[in-house]
């Protein structure tokens, strides 16, 4: 595909709720446009976005895909994203390299969860965006309902483009409102048609909302309408372009894939109505002095790129996907990664084409394009040059709130995981890895369920490496309430010289100020040179309570009496019989376990508040307050760890996708006994199978 000007470029991001015809409507671009011969389908793995083996099992979009068609003259680079709420990491890349962005609503299922995610991110990176209505030949579709629902949620500057003829089964085309033109589909083809009859009136409203909210973008058009006065087609499409541009309305438009109505369209939307690079605002940067500098979209200009993607390709190794704001990068260049204080070296570059690339000569100012084998720069840096280092503003991705523990299924995967999860983590941003220094598990926290299955498919066919998960472990305490005098004695004679320690020791509680050691020896029944000996046998008890093998915090050991043999003894022996000493008085000064107790804060749309509440109190929840904040109702609690570990999937199960959670540790306390029961019996059967 050879280079065509900055202002003939268009980088469109496709999102909404998951299912909603992202892949299908991509799929149908590229082929109309002849990127793409046979027109490939999601369900039967044939889609060609869509080229991942996980992807197509599952029949549904999990990374983002990218391919780049030209219409007359435009080159139009789709980027679809999946619509599956754990797999939001990759919308976000998807908005971070886009200048506009087509929202697919299915006209059955109206305003979801994925739907204002996509909006969120639309406003969040300034990503004007048009909404595309949906699958509307299906059963219980109603296009304009769902028109209305979209007005209803995102308010008046949401503006009809067209609106449906017909609906569900009796969809048959559409009416164009800008230039009062209706058409109708029968077999793929289009045929202009007379304006329904029955439709007057709808069209006379629809198109006044169209004009009220266009008219919003400029004001001579303003004046017009306000007087009354005819606008042109023409004026309202200039109109139109600059309302969408600058974000201060939505076009509307209604579809159906299967039936290929509104694609053309669809085309023509994208390229009169979405911005050209050209017309973003400079994006801002950030100079080595930490100064910020606005750069513009000029492929003459400095250097500025960021990374929005990068993915183990099976065959060309890593493969990191770049947007170029400014300047350009050619094959064999070397640019900086300021954020890295590295530099890196540039082998082939490519445009994007699906599950291939496709090598050029350079990537440009506007352009999207890809660079394999990377050695430093990973999702999110920014590429410039040493000259004129600059970075930009990270990439947000969401805290992943669900934890499992991850072991190697084999003894041969064990020396392959850590690198092979580090990797994964690579590609995908919203996983985090963590050793836990207490359990000594391996955790991967994740965004959901599915994206932890997702990633060990992926970790088998792309790293060879097999993994199995468990619940992780919750770093459970013990402590004492109580006080007790225990007596250890530690004895024994072979051959030689025999070992010999004796102690009594005081144990009692010591609130918040961890395990401490003290002597009261008086008449140096227990010399001196032994206490280092005890000490180390109360520590090791500590490191390994009695209970149920947790450490045992907040408690005072005092070495009181003993007494020793002028041969025998040594630290050991003290160390040993300090070891028995502590686990008795211990176990009789009334030990309890301790759990981790998190703060939790969750935010949901306050219909869904008794629903979170209700299922907190099961998780022994205690609430601390309400609150409401940027029209969500904020709740916050003291859970249980022990409580919380699907918490993210639950959530998301009772709110359709709408809540989101954070957890911080907060104290710990008291088990209550029918829990500790089970802590301490699952204790022993590891104790025995071990
Ligand atoms: N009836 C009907 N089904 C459609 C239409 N467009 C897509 N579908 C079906 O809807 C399902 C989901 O389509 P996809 O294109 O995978 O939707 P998506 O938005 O990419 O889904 P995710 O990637 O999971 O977010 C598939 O079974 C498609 O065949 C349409 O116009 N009419
Ligand atoms: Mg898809």
């Amino acid at each position: 595909m050879p280079h065509v000007d900055i202002s003939r470029l268009r980088n469109v991001v496709l999102a909404g709720h998951a299912g909603s015809g992202k892949t299908t409507i991509a799929e149908h671009l590229l082929h109309k446009a002849g990127v793409i011969n046979r027109m490939g389908n999601v369900n039967d793995g044939t889609a060609s976005l869509d080229f991942e083996p996980e992807e197509q099992k599952r029949q549904l979009s999990l990374s983002l895909a990218a391919n780049t068609f030209d219409r007359d003259g435009n080159h139009v680079t789709l980027i679809d994203t999946p619509g599956y709420a754990d797999f939001v990491g990759e919308v976000i890349s998807g908005f971070a390299a886009a200048d506009g962005a087509l929202i697919t609503v299915d006209a059955s299922g109206g305003v979801e969860a994925g739907t204002e995610t996509a909006v969120r991110l639309s406003r969040s990176s300034h990503t004007p965006a048009i909404f595309v209505i949906t699958r509307c030949e299906r059963e219980n579709a109603d296009p304009t309902a769902t028109l209305d629902a979209l007005r209803e949620e995102f308010g008046n500057k949401i503006a009809p483009l067209q609106i449906a003829i017909g609906k569900a089964d009796a969809f048959s085309g559409y009416v164009d409102l800008v230039h009062r033109k209706a058409y109708a589909y029968e077999d793929g083809q289009r045929t202009e048609v007379p304006v329904p009859e029955d439709m007057a009136d709808e069209v006379a409203l629809r198109r006044e909302q169209l004009l009220e909210a266009a008219a919003d973008a400029d004001d001579e058009v303003l004046m017009k309408f306000l007087e009354g006065e005819e606008v042109s087609d023409q004026e309202l499409e200039r109109c139109l372009h600059k309302g969408v541009k600058d974000s201060v309305l939505a076009p509307v438009m209604v579809t159906s894939a299967n039936r290929d109505i509104g694609m053309t369209a669809m085309l023509d939307a994208i390229v009169r109505y979405l911005p050209t690079p050209l017309e973003e605002p400079p994006v801002t940067a950030t100079d080595p002095r930490g100064d910020e500098v606005e750069v513009s979209p000029d492929p003459d200009g400095p250097l500025l790129a960021q990374v929005f993607k990068t993915t183990a390709d099976p065959f060309v190794g890593r493969l990191t996907y770049f947007r170029v704001w400014s300047g350009r990068i050619s094959s064999h260049d070397t640019v900086w990664n300021a954020e890295k204080g590295e530099e890196e070296r540039i082998a082939q570059v490519f445009y994007i084409k699906g599950a291939e690339q496709e090598a050029v000569d350079e990537i440009r100012a506007g352009e999207i394009g890809a660079v394999a084998k990377l050695a430093h720069t990973v999702t999110s840096d920014s590429l410039s040059r040493k000259e004129t280092p600059l970075t930009m503003a990270p990439l947000v991705y969401p805290q992943p709130m669900l934890p499992v523990a991850v072991e190697p299924a084999s003894k041969a995967d064990l020396d392959k995981l850590s690198g092979a999860l580090s990797r994964l983590q690579e590609e995908d941003p919203t996983l985090t890895i963590e050793r836990n220094a207490e359990t000594g598990e391996q955790l991967l926290w994740a965004q959901g369920e599915n994206q932890i299955q997702v990633a060990s498919e992926r970790l088998e066919r792309k790293f060879g490496t097999s993994i199995v998960t468990n619940p992780p472990r919750i770093p459970y305490r013990e402590t004492i309430r109580g006080t007790a005098k225990a007596e250890g004695r530690h004895k024994k004679q072979t051959g030689g010289r025999g070992q010999f320690g004796h102690v009594w020791l005081e144990i009692s509680p010591n609130p918040g100020a961890g395990v401490e050691f003290d002597t009261k020896v008086v008449g140096g029944v227990v010399p001196k040179q032994f206490f280092p000996g005890v000490e180390k046998g109360v520590r090791a008890v500590a490191e390994k309570g009695p209970v149920a093998g947790y450490p045992v915090i907040d408690f005072k050991a005092v070495l009181y009496d003993g007494s020793f043999h002028t041969v025998d003894s040594d630290e050991l022996s003290f160390r040993l019989a300090a070891v028995s000493a502590t686990r008795k008085g211990i176990n009789e000064a009334n030990p309890t376990l301790l759990e981790p107790v998190m703060e939790v804060e969750v935010r949901v749309p306050e219909q869904y508040m008794g629903e979170v509440n209700r299922d907190l109190n099961t998780r022994r929840g205690r609430l601390l307050g309400m609150d409401a904040r940027d029209g969500q109702q904020i709740l916050s609690a003291h859970v249980p760890q022990a409580e919380l570990s699907t918490y993210a999937t639950e959530l998301r199960s009772i709110t359709g996708g709408r809540g989101t959670f954070t957890a911080k540790l907060a104290q710990y306390e008291e088990v209550p006994s029918h829990v500790a029961q089970k802590v301490i019996e699952e204790h022993r059967a590891e104790e025995d199978e071990g």
